[in-house]
């Protein structure tokens, strides 16, 4: 066999290759049509800088069709002269680990592939994410320049006449010029987690008695729970359920919420078993915190990692500021406006984080999709966060449920819900969605759910450090006692549309703190669901999920 670079032709190219909030994210049977994964790739390898003698990272979420890609592509890459391509031990690396060994070995990039939080599966989706040399997920100017690669692409390059890798265990391989490297992925994050936070006092507090259950839901997470809080922080062996990755998570739906994780909601919220709860989603950058009969709401629990930060070694020194998505609830804010700090709010997606962490402007972020994390890599982080959260308890020593209601009691409660409405007709959510747009401007001064409509925008943001402007981002209605109703489309669905309806209501400290959140929105919920015609124009009584 010798290996020789191929240029395969394409008659026609793909039009429907655009990147959305998280990487192109399609059906794995359209990702096995032929070229379908070449397309993507070659626009990826013409478009990022430094391709020729750089460094790529590459590995996924261990799901259907991760080693076939990991292949194709460092086939590719050969073939595109890059000199060293770093993946790992069965091809199992998390979003979160990438973004650190992208950052570690001054790779251009790397290359992610995971759907993230949907099924996996021959009958499930897969997806591809594109980062850059921050580790960070790529900026819009790059996956606009792939996506328009893609539709005028006449053929790509790849390297032929090699043997298959051997992901097996780590070593060193040779495809053509192109060095391999088989490294474990689980290592280099494990060293990260244990400069940033305090594994004695974990270790104690999980030996002692403190029973936790951490769910990897038999995706990513699996093998770095295991070894982080069961081989070094001595949780008892068990304590990480579904652990093994799959190529189908068992066929579960990776996604840790209460819809989705239910048996670990129900451990948690239906009996006293259990002191502390996680769960992390396929690909191991997003996180759900729960303590015993308690759900920490994500945009809560960024609140609280900002005000206990100094608790935490890795950030003890104080934070430069904090930045949450729109959608996120304003919980945050009121804890930076405390310590004096500067908060951001960016568009939906990570990728926003990404120009304030490197600029040093902020320390921490989140979202309120269950995604949380900081300045040590550019992508969220489901299993720094648990740490964070464990980093915290054993230091306080209290239950999950009373630093809820300390924190509360002092910042005021930001009684906050989603609600989605999943798989849609495409074309009933746009109508929907295009016909508020369009009542926008009328709405102001207009009554709503017994307050008065103050500001009625698309969300646009402008870019602190670059000055780029990003505009429809998410139709706001701010009301005049702070209340706001928020209504996005999703960008990672692969069925139809996702319509996200996003409610927010502030209790001052003094107030009825302690109201079911539903309960507490009951109005604004009532009230969009009225202007917008949400369940008659979706043919839905209720949301799919409700956070
Ligand atoms: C969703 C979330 C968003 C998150 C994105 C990627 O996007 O709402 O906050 O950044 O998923 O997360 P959308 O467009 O469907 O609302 V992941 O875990 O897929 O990398
Ligand atoms: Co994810």
């Amino acid at each position: 066999m010798s290996a020789t670079v191929q240029q395969i032709s394409l008659a026609t190219p793909f039009s429907d290759q655009k990147p959305g909030t998280s990487g192109l994210r399609k059906s794995s049977r359209q990702f096995e049509i032929p070229h379908y994964l070449e397309s993507f790739i070659e626009a990826s390898l013409r478009v990022l800088p430094g391709v020729a003698g750089g460094t790529l990272v590459v590995g996924g979420d261990g799901r259907y069709g991760n080693r076939r890609a990991i292949g194709v592509i460092a086939r590719m890459a050969a073939a595109h002269g890059v000199a060293r391509l770093i993946t790992t031990t069965d091809g199992i690396l998390s979003t979160p680990a990438a973004s650190n060994l992208i950052r570690q070995h001054g790779a251009i990039g790397g290359v992610i592939l995971s759907a993230s939080h949907n099924p996996g599966g021959p009958d499930g989706d897969f997806g591809v994410k594109i980062n850059g040399a921050n580790g960070g997920p790529a900026p819009e100017s790059i996956t606009d320049a792939i996506h328009a690669v893609t539709r005028s692409l006449d053929g790509y390059r790849i390297l032929d006449g090699v043997a298959d890798l051997n992901l097996e265990q780590p070593g060193s391989q040779r495809l053509g010029e192109l060095a391999v490297e088989v490294i474990d992925g689980v290592d280099a994050y494990v060293a990260l987690m244990q400069k940033l936070f305090d594994f004695d006092a974990i270790g104690d507090l999980l030996r002692g008695d403190f029973p936790m259950a951490f769910d990897a839901m038999h995706a990513v997470t699996g093998p770095y729970a295991r070894r982080i809080l069961e081989d070094l922080l001595g949780a008892p062996a068990g304590s990480v359920r579904n652990g093994t990755p799959l190529e189908d998570f068992g066929g579960g739906h990776p996604d840790p919420n209460l819809t989705y994780a239910h048996d670990l909601a129900e451990l948690l919220l239906g009996s006293d078993t259990y002191r502390f709860g996680a769960a992390c989603d396929g690909d191991g950058d997003r996180n759900m915190i729960l303590g015993t009969r308690c759900f920490v709401n994500p945009s809560d629990s960024l609140a609280v990692l900002t005000a206990n930060a100094s608790l935490v070694p890795g950030y003890a020194e104080g934070l430069a500021g904090v930045a949450r998505s729109m959608p996120t609830s304003a919980a945050v804010d009121v804890v930076a406006k405390e310590l004096g700090i500067p908060c951001f709010e960016t568009p939906t997606g990570w990728k926003f984080f990404g120009n304030l962490l490197d600029a040093g402007r902020i320390t921490l972020c989140g979202e309120e999709s269950f995604g949380t994390g900081s300045n040590h890599i550019r992508e969220k982080d489901g299993l720094w966060a648990v740490l964070f959260w464990l980093n915290i308890l054993a230091r306080r020593r209290e239950p999950v449920s009373r630093i809820m209601a300390e924190h509360w009691s002092r910042f005021g409660r930001h009684y906050y819900s989603r609600h989605d409405y999943e798989a849609i007709p495409t074309e009933a959510a746009h109508g929907l969605y295009d016909r508020m747009k369009a009542m926008q401007p009328a709405l102001v001064g207009q009554a709503f759910a017994g307050r008065m409509i103050a500001t009625a925008d698309d969300f646009a943001y402008t870019d602190p450090v670059e000055g780029s402007l990003t505009a429809g981002q998410g139709l706001r209605l701010l009301l005049d006692d702070g209340s706001r109703a928020v209504l996005r489309l999703s960008g990672t669905g692969t069925q139809g549309a996702t319509l996200r309806v996003y409610l927010e209501s502030y209790v001052p400290p003094g107030g009825d703190l302690s109201q079911d959140p539903q309960a507490a929105l009951a109005e604004l919920i009532g009230a969009i669901d009225a202007l917008a015609e949400i369940r008659q124009r979706t043919g839905m009584d209720r949301p799919t999920v409700i956070t």
